[in-house]
């Protein structure tokens, strides 16, 4: 379902939905062009938990991230530009090319840190909501990790301190689950927890707990709302589980494109290879989203086409800036050593 907001807000979703694919689309095919090295993540298959989820925050609030965690900053309002430069090495990138794909943070749009260790974001987290909390600054900490964070030992530990404290902290579960599996709410997903459904461990430690359909943009922003709203009471932390099926091209170790994203495969799959055609079909959140916007009369196929005209300039500008910017100069590496 679409989310209630107006034709302005909706179609701005939209733009930042197509943004973060193309962003991804972009990265694999300079990657595989040998343009960079190394491991790294994408969000594709997601964009319709990160962008109307982060859209419910304020501009005060802060944030925690994680590996993946390319949508969550393009999602706020990250420049792509920067963004790329960063996860090329690059000088002009927002950590002077220093922090990488893993750990690219922008400080100005709320994130405090992005880590690749694994549930280590969750208790620092607590830490922000605590202090928000002692200064009654009103602000609340949005804390994004993945269905894998839960089998740490910092979510429970960090769970029990938020619930007995009643601190201001959302948090929010990206249950990627894998592909071919696991769409319906509540089904039998791909885990390697023994408390499942996974909301079974927060509601141990009595934090209200609540599972949606992450390909559900009106779905999502229904429940990150009303748990926003919880935590501003004073309610304290709420969680919230998206399921999303795994995209194909994340199946390997590296991600690979089966076809690129245009918003006219929301109606035609005829340039779909078979073997993913299930999930473009029925899983992909951008297809969906795409689909309710014109079915519902919200937008027409041209005012789309449009948007993701100017989405493709932006990237392929984005990819220009990031490729002509230098890597930084050997004397700066001790710059920004702490210990
Ligand atoms: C503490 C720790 N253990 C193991 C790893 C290796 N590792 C990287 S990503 C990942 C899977 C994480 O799964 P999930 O949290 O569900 O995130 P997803 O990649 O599915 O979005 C693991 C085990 C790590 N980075 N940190
Ligand atoms: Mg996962």
């Amino acid at each position: 379902m679409l989310p209630k907001l107006s034709r302005e807000k909706l179609i701005d979703l939209c733009r930042r939905m197509l943004l973060i694919r193309h962003f991804e689309e972009k990265l694999i095919l300079l990657h595989n062009e040998g343009r960079f090295s190394g491991h790294y993540h994408v969000y594709i298959g997601q964009e319709a938990t990160g962008v109307p989820a982060l859209s419910c925050l304020g501009p005060d609030d802060y944030l925690f991230t994680t590996h993946r965690n390319h949508g969550h900053l393009l999602a706020r309002g990250a420049e792509p530009k920067r963004l790329l430069a960063e996860i090329l090495g690059r000088r002009d990138g927002y950590n002077k090319g220093k922090g990488g794909t893993f750990h690219t943070n922008v400080s100005a749009l709320g994130f405090l840190h992005t880590s690749a260790v694994v549930a280590g974001i969750i208790p620092l987290a607590g830490g922000t909501a605590y202090a928000a909390k002692a200064k009654k600054s009103g602000q609340i900490t949005a804390c994004l990790f993945g269905d894998g964070a839960l089998e740490e030992g910092a979510a429970p530990e960090s769970f029990n301190l938020a619930s007995l404290w009643k601190l201001p902290v959302l948090y929010l579960c990206e249950n990627n689950g894998k592909y071919g599996r696991g769409r319906a709410i509540g089904a039998a997903q791909s885990s390697t927890m023994a408390a499942y459904p996974l909301t079974d461990l927060p509601a141990a430690y009595k934090i209200p707990a609540e599972q949606v359909d992450g390909t559900d943009a009106g779905a999502v922003h229904a429940a990150i709302s009303e748990a926003v709203e919880k935590i501003r009471r004073g309610e304290g932390p709420q969680f919230v589980e998206t399921q999303t099926v795994r995209w194909p091209g994340s199946e390997s170790n590296w991600p690979v494109v089966p076809v690129p994203t245009e918003f006219s495969l929301a109606w035609d799959l005829s340039a779909v290879p078979d073997a993913v055609k299930e999930w473009y079909r029925e899983c992909d959140p951008i297809l969906i989203f795409v689909r309710e916007l014109v079915e519902g009369k919200v937008v027409t196929k041209e005012e789309i086409g449009k948007v993701e005209e100017k989405v493709r300039e932006e990237i392929a500008q984005a990819a220009e800036f990031a490729l002509a910017s230098p890597y930084p100069e050997l004397e700066t590496a001790l710059e920004g050593v702490f210990a």
